[in-house]
């Protein structure tokens, strides 16, 4: 059976579980506390020396670290439904706009929440080691946040998903985006009508309630 270290309210290791719940694999579930720091811990820090989540174990023992890892090997191991493309340009097409998704919308949002709440003073990147804030970078990333919105829009128009014509990993990394950046106040209104679509066409899978 497969492990997965999750955190309910953290959104990487929410697109780990969307990805497990579409390839529909079985697994266990371990819920790591990262309000209380649990991931610094001894116990988890054994586990994943990096301390972030999610994580997966594989049936034979793997650990894999990051949802780079992870959505590769469940790729691999389960490969139906594809989720990351079937042809080599399909392939291509996704994992460039899964990078956008993640660098120029899960990055900017991060960088906006974790470089101003009081809460994550010191922790303005994940890991073991402790950072600085740096104000400046969190208005960036506002500001970062609000464009990627803009393109997200712009790139929907016309389309039902983000790349390749198909429901992919792009998809579930900006649906993991968009509904992250409420935290710092940033959600898509009359100004995205294409992503707003797209969104409420994503909320009919059941994955997405996860
Ligand atoms: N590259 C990693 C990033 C994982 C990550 O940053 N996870 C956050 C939760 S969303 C975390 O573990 N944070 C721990 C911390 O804040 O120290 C991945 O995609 O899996």
């Amino acid at each position: 059976m497969l492990t997965l270290y999750d955190c309910a309210t953290a959104p990487n290791p929410r697109r780990a579980r969307i990805l497990l719940a579409e390839k529909d694999v079985a697994h266990d579930t371990v819920q790591i506390d990262l309000r209380s720091g649990e991931h610094l811990g001894a116990a988890y820090r054994a586990v994943n020396p990096q301390c972030t989540v999610p994580a997966l174990r594989t049936d034979d023992g793997l650990l894999l670290t990051d949802n780079a890892a992870i959505s590769a090997w469940l790729e691999a191991r389960f490969p139906q439904p594809p989720l990351l493309g079937s042809t080599p340009e399909e392939k291509a097409e996704i994992a460039s706009w899964n990078w956008r998704m993640e660098f120029d919308g899960l990055l900017a949002v991060a960088e906006a929440l974790r470089n101003s709440a009081p809460a994550m003073t010191n922790r303005a990147l994940p890991g073991p080691i402790d950072y600085a804030q740096i104000p400046a970078l969190a208005e960036r990333g506002l500001a970062r946040a609000q464009q990627f919105l803009v393109m997200l829009d712009e790139r929907l128009a016309g389309r039902d998903f983000i790349a390749a014509d198909r429901f992919s990993i792009a998809d579930i990394t900006a649906v993991v985006t968009v509904d992250f950046a409420r935290v710092v106040k940033i959600r898509p209104d009359e100004r995205h009508p294409h992503l707003q679509r797209w969104r409420a066409a994503m909320a009919q899978r059941p994955s997405m309630s996860l």
